[in-house]
């Protein structure tokens, strides 16, 4: 029994002796891909040509230390219009409009909030991030999650529930080098930088645990403007690739907040522009393209990134689909707002 066995094995080695080289060859290929691998880093950019993001200074800097300014569009609430999430819209504002950045705004409260629906509205609002961040990635974009409070001011209000959604979004998209993370959107309600910063840290630290260094957007007092009074008492630099949001609306907002700013980026707050409008704060009114210009220029001479609202094709100023038309991508010059057709000059 037992010499037969050994037989049986001499036999199979023998028959295997021809595949001896190939089988180096496959192992020296398989140890060189490995290698490979780990140069690149841990960060797989599925997203063809996505170089991580870091944060130098105020700056957003690509791989290689190049400032990078990224420009682009939010939704609108996600469960609000979920049909503007889809590959070709995402396809074609980018290859259009030249668009690298979208912004996916989950609201937590207000319209089927992350927080205020059932479980049932929470496993969508999931998979709409998850389609959005996928067809963000397709189609070579850049893609922040937004934790878009609002009427719930205060961000402590859903801290909980803020706390197990980024640790589930930091697990999952650690390795995704185009995914950014904005904790919360407009913390208003006369809520302080202390208690914002508290929660950011708190947030930050549960991402940090997964995801080491991804950018990080928080949000500033009064509705994201107080970006002075942060930047005097910024977030540690240990967690690196911090940035804050600044939120502008051109018919609203104008030089006190450009001052508010400049003062922030002195004092070397990097901002970042996620949502602003060119029309008044409602999302609505008139449009006033003086102060986007100036807005425009400001930006761009800071190269401060930014995230327009909205897609959608709301009765409001600041959507960018006509309200008669229901394209969800594809859209001609005719269907889009005068909103959409001034910032959309603004991209490539
Ligand atoms: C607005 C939408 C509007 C919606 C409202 C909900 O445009 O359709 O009815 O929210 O309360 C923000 C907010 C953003 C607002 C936008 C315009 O982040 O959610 O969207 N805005 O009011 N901050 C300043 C302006």
């Amino acid at each position: 029994m037992e010499s037969e066995r050994k037989n049986e094995m001499r036999d199979i080695f023998s028959k295997c002796d021809g595949w001896r080289g190939r089988r180096t060859a496959v192992c020296v290929l398989l140890v060189a891909l490995f290698a490979a691998m780990l140069c690149i880093g841990k960060k797989d950019a599925s997203a063809a040509g996505l170089s991580p993001l870091h944060v130098k200074g105020t700056q957003l800097v690509d791989g290689s230390g190049k400032a990078v300014q990224l420009k682009g569009i939010s939704t609108h609430g996600l469960s609000w219009f979920p049909e503007y999430v889809n590959e070709k819209s995402f396809g074609y504002m980018k290859k259009k409009w030249g668009i690298n950045v979208v912004r996916l705004a989950m609201y937590t409260a207000e319209y089927n909030g992350y927080c205020t629906g059932d479980a049932e509205n929470k496993k969508k609002l999931e998979k709409l991030v998850d389609d959005g961040v996928r067809f963000a990635t397709d189609a070579g974009l850049y893609v922040i999650i937004d934790w878009h409070i609002l009427s719930d001011g205060n961000p402590t209000v859903h801290q909980k529930e803020a706390l197990s959604f980024f640790k589930k979004m930091a697990k999952k998209y650690k390795d995704n080098s185009n995914v950014i993370y904005e904790i919360c959107n407009e913390p208003n309600g006369g809520v302080q930088w202390k208690d914002i910063k508290k929660y950011a840290v708190k947030v930050i630290k549960k991402i940090r645990k997964y995801d080491k260094d991804a950018v990080i957007i928080t949000g500033t007092p009064t509705w994201s403007q107080d970006v002075d009074i942060a930047a005097a008492d910024k977030i540690s630099s240990k967690y690196g690739n911090i940035m804050y949001s600044l939120h502008f609306y051109a018919a609203t907002h104008g030089d006190f907040l450009r001052q508010k700013a400049q003062k922030a980026l002195d004092s070397g707050l990097a901002l970042f522009v996620t949502e602003f409008g060119i029309c008044d704060a409602s999302g609505s009114g008139g449009i006033n393209k003086g102060e986007a210009k100036k807005w425009f220029e400001f930006l761009d001479k800071n190269k401060i990134s930014y995230a327009a609202w909205n897609l959608s094709n709301k009765n409001e100023t600041s959507a960018f689909i006509k309200a008669g038309c229901a394209k969800v991508s594809g859209w001609n010059k005719s269907e889009l707002t005068d909103s959409a057709k001034y910032i959309v000059k603004r991209f490539k």
